[in-house]
């Protein structure tokens, strides 16, 4: 563990920490002039417990938008050594700042996830998370290097080119996202090097992915790879908001000690019971750049309860479920494109790229699936394969989806940035194909 003694603190006295933190966050930002963060703690004290936190205002996407670019500093801009942008779907990007301790904070934060995915240093990581603005790149690069391992800055694109690198270089652990490490998986195995390279583990995330695509990626390395989730937003710091230990899988270890984290009811904002779905809602207790404050992620998760067998004792989270702005509502059906993705994974004929389809061309939006067989041989099966999966998906998702099934590399991949899988369709045009 990088930081142990952090890391498995027993919960009382995390609690300690993090009032600490709470109280002092409060007074950094009521003692700065910035009437963002005046207006926004008007009515809030001195915030002596962590336990004060719920009643304090809610921080929103949309701030970051309004106060652009630099309307939430709460340090002066002398102070701020790196910015970078968060890849906004729609208008502007949000700016986010660093102080040279927040930089420090990312790469320590970096560095413990890397180390509970079994990162030491003697690894070479190969790192192709883009980078530039971008936090995946140079987030995760920042913590191979406060980890003494060695990091290789490939970032996104040129599949073969990467496949040929890693071999070169001797590469060991792997960071990317789960649909680009899908790719240089098929990349190297095309080029027959799949045997030969020595990847241990890898750290992905910035995208959803399911317990299906975990198996089969963690098969298409060779089985001996261990494949865990990283979790973070630009708006809390980038990655390393939280991991999976490579000892569990089960869940992402949040770190408390930095990233305060509670769930609430996405409609009312009122926290959800124990262990139920619901929207994360993160306070950055030490940054001083742009902290935030009970930041709503609009990302759907749950707590999971009791201890984990690697010793860490912060809280953990389930996977992504998909983002409150992502779901999908089909004939009065609420879906998100990663309960399609996990049942289509769960099935051993199919590889592990698809797309999802809303054809809103009639007054009804319909959904189609494609997908592609894991080996061209089973492509006979097609018919079959796509009836089974019609029926899972109307069990789960309780529609009607239409799944067509073809060849091996039929979907198409995105070879950078994070996976494109849900697509519009509005005219006679395949928007595959555009
Ligand atoms: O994606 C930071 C990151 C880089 C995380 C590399 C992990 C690895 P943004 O571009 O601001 O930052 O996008 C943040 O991506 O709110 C989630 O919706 C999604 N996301 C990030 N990690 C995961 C994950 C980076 N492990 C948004 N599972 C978040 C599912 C994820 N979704």
């Amino acid at each position: 563990m990088y930081l142990e003694e952090i890391e498995t603190l027993d919960r009382p006295s995390l609690s300690r920490l993090q009032s600490a933190r709470l109280t002092d966050l409060v007074a950094r930002l009521k003692a700065t002039e910035n009437p963002f963060w005046l207006e926004k703690l008007s009515g809030v004290g001195s915030a002596d417990s962590i336990e004060d936190l719920p009643s304090m205002p809610y921080t929103e996407k949309d701030e970051f938008r309004t106060t652009y670019p630099y309307g939430m500093l709460a340090v002066p801009m002398d102070d701020v050594v790196r910015i970078h942008a968060s890849s906004g779907t729609s208008g502007k990007p949000t700016i986010v700042a660093y102080t040279r301790q927040d930089v420090a904070l990312f790469a320590q934060v970096n560095a413990r996830a890397l180390s509970a995915v079994g990162a030491t240093s003697r690894d070479v990581v190969h790192v192709a998370y883009g980078y530039g603005l971008f936090t995946g790149g140079l987030g995760l690069h920042y913590g191979v290097e406060e980890l003494g391992a060695s990091a290789v800055p490939a970032s996104g694109g040129n599949p073969r080119f990467q496949v040929g690198l890693m071999m070169d270089a001797g590469a060991t652990g792997l960071a990317a996202t789960p649909s680009f490490a899908l790719i240089l998986a098929e990349c190297a195995d095309e080029m027959g090097l799949k045997g030969s390279l020595s990847l241990r583990w890898g750290i992905h995330g910035a995208e959803p992915w399911s317990e299906g695509l975990r198996d089969k990626l963690e098969r298409s390395w060779g089985g001996l790879y261990d494949a865990c989730d990283i979790y973070g937003l630009s708006e809390v710091i980038g990655p390393g908001v939280g991991v999976e230990c490579k000892e569990n899988k089960g869940g992402i270890h949040v770190f408390e000690d930095h990233f305060y984290p509670e769930i609430v009811d996405p409609e009312t904002g009122q926290p959800v019971p124990d262990s139920a779905l619901g929207e994360l809602v993160i306070t950055t207790l030490t940054k001083q750049a742009q902290p935030v404050i009970r930041y709503r992620t609009r990302d759907i998760t749950r707590f999971i309860e009791g201890d984990c067998p690697c010793g860490r004792t912060s809280r953990r989270i389930g996977r992504i479920q998909g983002r409150a702005d992502d779901m999908l509502i089909i004939r009065g059906i609420n879906v998100y494109p990663r309960t399609i993705e996990t049942v289509l994974m769960e099935d051993e004929a199919l590889g592990p790229n698809y797309a999802i389809i809303v054809d809103r061309r009639k007054a009804l939006p319909e959904l189609e699936a494609r997908v592609e067989v894991a080996d061209d041989s089973l492509i006979g099966s097609a018919p079959d394969i796509s009836s089974r999966l019609v029926s899972r998906l109307r069990e789960t998702v309780r529609l009607r989806i239409e799944v067509n099934v073809g060849p091996a590399g039929s979907v198409p991949r995105t070879e950078v940035g994070k996976a494109k899988r849900v697509f519009e369709r509005t005219d006679e045009r395949d928007p595959l194909s555009a």
